[in-house]
């Protein structure tokens, strides 16, 4: 794995199948400078194409999971200029990894950072994690998802709430509402997290995707239409070796071997 200036990225779990993404501008909290986001683009998609990688885990410092987008960077930015240079590009790298993501989040997940953990498929969240919202507060909105990815997994009070108000909520407060879905001691979060993604990538990588595919659909469409999609996967399965090896091996009372196709 390179070096990057601005993230760490390295190979962890006891079967090396989990990366680990390390977000490292600790003078800035992690503001998410352009040079970091395409530092993590860039790590996130090399981890995505590594066939021995299964799931993903992005972390910050235990201050700072990130506090925002650089706010030094972007405040003389135009409209015009946003338009035309593409501001926030690169983000969609992150959401549009096929693997599994674990945000695993210490300290202030703020704004841009608070939505750089959404995009991810899975937030764990150490005791002391502050998350908010607070664009409202230095005139501006979320731009990285935050108004609609908090809507879809909270309802529209508590979006409301948190990016009208601009206030920080705390770890409690987001695994209350379904924005987290579990809590550790700070010391312990990352191991936490890294332990998730050793258990997802010990599954077949292929039906991992498709398994993740289909619980994003969910957040696209009706239920309906959801629903016959999941059906149709599930049906497409059966035309892998890894369904076959994974039932073969439960009749035999014995582990799998999925060979990722
Ligand atoms: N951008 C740039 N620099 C930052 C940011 C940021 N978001 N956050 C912190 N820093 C810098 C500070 O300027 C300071 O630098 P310096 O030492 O050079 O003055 C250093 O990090 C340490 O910060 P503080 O001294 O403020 O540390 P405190 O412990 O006192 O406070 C806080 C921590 C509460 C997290 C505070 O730093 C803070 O409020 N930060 C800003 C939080 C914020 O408003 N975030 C939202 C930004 S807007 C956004 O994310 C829009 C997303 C839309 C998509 C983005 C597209 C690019």
């Amino acid at each position: 794995i390179p070096k990057y200036e601005l993230v760490e990225a390295s190979v962890v779990g006891e079967k090396k199948n989990v990366g680990l993404v390390r977000l490292n501008r600790p003078k800035a909290l992690n503001a998410l400078c352009d040079a970091l986001v395409s530092d993590l683009a860039q790590a996130v998609t090399l981890l995505e194409k590594s066939p021995s990688i299964g799931a993903i885990v992005i972390t910050g410092s235990e201050k700072a999971f990130a506090a925002g987008a650089d706010i030094k960077e972007m405040k003389d930015t135009s409209f015009a200029s946003n338009v035309n240079v593409g501001l926030l590009q690169e983000w969609d790298k992150i959401s549009a990894c096929k693997k599994p993501i674990i945000a695993a989040v210490n300290g202030y997940a703020l704004g841009g950072g608070c939505e750089l953990a959404m995009m991810c498929d899975i937030i764990y969240a150490g005791d002391k994690a502050r998350f908010g919202q607070p664009e409202v507060t230095i005139g501006t909105i979320p731009g990285a998802g935050g108004t609609q990815r908090i809507a879809r997994s909270c309802g529209k009070s508590k979006a409301m709430e948190i990016c009208l108000s601009g206030n920080p909520f705390t770890a409690e407060e987001a695994e209350r509402m379904g924005l987290v879905s579990k809590i550790f001691p700070a010391d312990k979060l990352v191991d936490e997290a890294v332990k998730l993604a050793e258990k997802i990538a010990s599954h077949s990588p292929l039906i991992i995707a498709l398994c993740k595919e289909s619980v994003k659909k969910a957040f696209e469409t009706s239920l309906n239409e959801g629903l016959s999609f999941e059906k149709r996967i599930f049906h497409a399965t059966f035309s892998t070796n890894d369904q076959k090896e994974g039932m073969q091996a439960f009749v035999e009372k014995r582990a799998p071997k999925f060979t990722n196709s």
